[in-house]
């Protein structure tokens, strides 16, 4: 999964890049015109894979991994993000908007004062508008061909069209358009921002992450609850400063700091629940593997995901959960209880089957 950083120049992101990767990209000092994008990876921490690498000793372990990619927010005229810039995020699976809560007055505001509210409001007019741009072309191209003869697809990418067209004319989100799998399927191929998953970081000072009730949280979380998008508060100078630290004393300087699970944490659980995500395993002496996939997904699909050879070739999957596995003991105490499952191509997936697929090519 691909997660884009988007913001307001000066917003922070990259410092919560830094944070979330513990990486070391530069942050900003002024305003800049730089479109330099950075792109990392984050480490899903899985306690499971932990338990089953310490049973298995496997020669490699592989955590799940999300693609982070830090999106300058350069604006060539201070209204509005470049051309290129919303190429990027409309490159991304889901977005991390970036908002400013914290005051310093050495850090210049690209709207000369910290208002969260207005900022978030800037952000998704702009998707808005951008996407309202792509739902006008295309209407006008629909209706014309319809005159020519009507064809189903026409008319059903019609309807769907004109009713993103309505949506965001009245400034809403594209978030719940879609009636059914086949318009989702359709408005996926137009990859717009309004249609995104998105999480909301309100980039704060530690004292803000604090202080319940603080009016600037209170506004940042009013805004985005008016927008329906899940939020969180970050305190991510500090927590960027602290992930360089080995991860045990990363852990007691976030205790000593009263912020308790790290952001990184909190935005990879947010991640998972805002795309849906979850991860099946597949464990042996060669390797135990976490493997993300969205939530829904069948078995077949699932195999395409470690090779496309075994989803050509699929016969069964070989399932045990992760509970039984741990309960009865090991792989052979799940299987002397029966609890382990031989399913077909249409099993859905669910987060934690251990997985051995049974294939021929
Ligand atoms: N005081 C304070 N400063 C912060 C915080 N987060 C970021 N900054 C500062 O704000 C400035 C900009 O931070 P960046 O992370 O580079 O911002 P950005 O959104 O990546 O900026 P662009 O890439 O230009 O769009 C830097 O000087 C940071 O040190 C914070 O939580 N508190
Ligand atoms: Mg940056």
């Amino acid at each position: 999964m691909k997660i884009g950083l988007a913001g307001l120049p000066m917003s922070g992101k990259t410092t919560v890049f830094n944070m979330a990767t513990r990486a070391n990209a530069q942050l900003r000092d002024f305003i800049a015109q730089s479109e330099e994008i950075n792109t990392g990876v984050i480490k899903v921490p899985d306690p499971r894979i932990d338990y089953l690498t310490s049973i298995y000793k496997p020669r490699k372990t592989i955590y799940g991994t999300i693609e982070l990619t830090d999106i300058p927010g350069v604006s060539k005229d201070e209204t509005g993000f470049s051309r290129k810039t919303l190429g990027n995020i409309r490159a991304c699976d889901a977005l991390i908007l970036v908002v400013r809560l914290f005051p310093d007055a050495n850090v210049p505001h690209i709207r000369n004062s910290v208002d969260p509210a207005r900022d978030l409001e800037e952000l998704t007019l702009e998707f808005i508008l951008a996407d309202l741009e792509v739902v006008e072309k295309r209407v006008e191209r629909l209706s014309k061909e319809m005159k020519t003869g009507k064809k189903p697809e026409s008319i059903r990418e019609f309807d769907l069209m004109s009713r993103c067209k309505e949506i965001l004319e009245g400034n809403g989100m594209l978030a719940d358009v879609a009636k059914n799998p086949e318009e989702m399927l359709l408005l996926r191929t137009y990859r717009f921002l309004a249609q995104k998953p998105i999480i909301v970081v309100g980039s704060c000072s530690d004292d803000q992450v604090k202080t319940p009730g603080d009016p600037m949280v209170r506004k940042f979380q009013e805004a985005c609850a008016a927008r329906r998008l899940p939020e969180m508060l970050i305190s991510a100078k500090t927590e960027m400063e602290i992930s360089s630290l080995s991860p045990e004393e990363e852990t007691a300087f976030l205790t000593e700091f009263g912020i308790g699970e790290s952001g990184r944490n909190r935005l990879i659980t947010e991640a998972y629940r805002t795309l849906n995500y979850i991860s099946f395993l597949t464990v042996g002496e060669d390797e135990v593997r976490a493997w993300p996939i969205q939530r829904g997904i069948n078995a077949v699909k699932a195999a395409g995901t470690v090779h496309s050879d075994i989803e050509r070739g699929f016969i069964r999957a070989e399932i045990v959960a992760y509970k039984d596995f741990v309960e009865k003991g090991g792989m052979n105490g799940a299987k002397q209880a029966g609890l382990a499952r031989l399913e077909g191509k249409e099993y859905i997936v669910e987060d934690g089957d251990i997985v051995h697929f049974r294939f021929n090519v």
